[in-house]
């Protein structure tokens, strides 16, 4: 706890809870709403999402007054949510006619929204990539194609909503769109590299009849940072001086001690690990380079190259700000074998317990999300060290061990979920205190428990317990809880 410190942050720090619209929306086929690879995946048979899919999610397309109102219970100041891409533009590209009542669903949530005095923070897209776009060419295996297609969407929204919004985020984590889709189950990393995430190609993934892990990870990844490139260049010509607003992207990515810290080999194991899922987007990004030099060592001319024109451009994108979503931190251990043609992670093996068995972090309700704050801070201070921006930690969360099995009245009992929290808003504090980095903001991962993606509605990352059946909310202790944790670590105005 941090009573003992002077408070360490500031009046205006930033906070509140994230969603995204796919894991809560519903209303699929409703007001014109285009598809996305995510209904064409959750519909696949056999299924790939635990038989679970958007269509209805959280409903909250038609509930989302009652949704605010948590919001406004639970003290937020600012509310992250995604848009949907396909009711904004049901066929995606930008020839293509822009869906009004897709803007009209949106302006009223931020209305909404702003009448009540909490703060939108808008993402673009959160993996919910038209269905037209794939199939016209491929969506992000384009990558010509879908960053114009993005810029324009891009532009539809700050055209629309930036009277309202001055805090956009592009991209959430592309490196699960470029590899969960291709390979594991993130968005680059999920989407093209494991097939585990939409729109499910692999050539590793047995139940993928299509992609290549060893390629299209690769491609998509560059769309993407591409894509981002252009909306922050077109907000900056055309939109900041009138809106005043500021624009980032959020990146995934766990941090990465050594398996035996007194191998070097672990080390550099473990700093090669976060080049290949931070550095992969954060170098050309917030360093207007050249992908980290590791990865062009192991992947070769796999890795595509930035053009002179495409280098311009990155020189020319101004971001604001580093959007952190994290979860979770690991071992790394060396190979000594040559990577694998598939290899998205550096040759290196992830492990929870190091050398000597000692565990990364406390077991929380998903196996690959282990409870660390001490290594969060170590992240925090790589990140601002290595890119230099405010930090917004835009997602931070967990589901309590065993809570998928619970019953609504045990699981709104979360003492793992607010020692989560309140640890690692400890690690925040002494990250800025003592480390010096420039953190502004905290969203806790999720207002809703909602559609875990391929995981279905098992895991519950919510700080509202959702009933899937009759979609009744009821808030977890958490939610209320956190409203104090910001007051007793939060200067009020004019203190500091
Ligand atoms: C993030 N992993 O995704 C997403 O931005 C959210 O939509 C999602 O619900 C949340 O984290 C919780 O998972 C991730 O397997 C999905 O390492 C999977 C992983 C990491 C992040």
């Amino acid at each position: 706890m941090a009573q003992s410190m002077p408070a360490a942050l500031p009046y205006d720090f930033e906070w509140g809870f994230s969603t995204a619209a796919y894991q809560i929306e519903g209303a699929v086929a409703e007001d014109s709403r285009g598809k996305s690879i995510w209904d064409t995946f959750c519909h696949l048979e056999p299924s790939r999402t635990k038989g679970a899919n958007g269509d209805v999610a959280c409903d909250h397309y038609h509930r989302y007054e009652e949704d605010l109102e948590l919001l406004t219970r639970y003290g937020a100041k600012a509310y992250r949510f995604s848009i949907s891409w396909s009711r904004i533009i049901p066929l995606g590209g930008r020839d293509d006619p822009v869906n009004p009542a897709g803007i009209d669903f949106y302006s009223g949530l931020i209305d909404a929204l702003v009448q009540r005095g909490i703060t939108p923070w808008v993402t673009l897209y959160h993996w919910d990539l038209p269905q037209a776009l794939h199939d016209r060419y491929g969506g992000w295996l384009d990558v010509d194609e879908s960053q114009r297609d993005f810029e324009r969407y891009a532009r539809v929204c700050f055209e629309r909503f930036g009277d309202q919004v001055q805090d956009w985020i592009t991209l959430n984590e592309p490196w699960i769109q470029s590899i969960f889709a291709t390979n594991r189950s993130c968005c680059c990393v999920k989407g093209y590299a494991t097939g585990g995430y939409a729109p499910g190609r692999s050539s590793t993934n047995e139940q993928c009849a299509e992609g290549n892990s060893a390629t299209e990870p690769w491609i998509v990844g560059k769309a993407q940072i591409m894509s981002h490139t252009r909306a922050v260049i077109a907000y900056n010509q055309d939109f900041r001086q009138k809106q005043k607003g500021r624009i980032g992207i959020s990146l995934n990515g766990d941090f990465y001690e050594p398996w035996d810290s007194a191998d070097d080999r672990d080390h550099a194991a473990a700093e090669r690990r976060m080049e290949f899922h931070i550095g992969w987007f954060a170098n050309p990004i917030f360093l207007k380079k050249d992908y980290p030099s590791c990865m062009r060592e192991q992947l070769g001319d796999r890795l595509p190259e930035f053009t002179d024109a495409d280098l311009a451009m990155l020189r020319a994108a101004e971001t604001d700000f580093y959007g952190m979503n994290y979860y979770t931190s690991q071992f790394a251990r060396h190979r000594d074998s040559p990577a694998s043609e598939t290899d998205f992670v550096g040759n290196v093996e992830e492990l929870q317990l190091n050398k000597s068995d000692t565990p990364v972090g406390e077991e929380s309700g998903l196996g690959w999300l282990r409870s660390c704050p001490g290594l969060f801070r170590k992240h925090l201070a790589r990140v601002y060290r290595l890119y230099a921006k405010p930090i917004y930690i835009t997602e931070n969360g967990c589901p309590c061990p065993g809570e998928d099995r619970m019953t609504r009245d045990e699981a709104i009992d979360d003492p793992f979920r607010i020692r989560y929290f309140d640890s690692h808003l400890d690690a925040i504090c002494q990250s800025m205190q003592e480390d010096g980095s420039e953190i502004k903001g905290y969203f806790a991962w999720a207002l809703l428990d909602n559609l875990e993606w391929s995981d279905g509605y098992g895991p519950r990352f919510g700080v509202t317990f959702t009933d899937f059946n009759t979609l009744e909310r009821t808030p977890k202790k958490s939610a209320l809880l956190l409203k104090n944790m910001f007051a007793e670590r939060q200067c009020t105005k004019g203190a500091a």
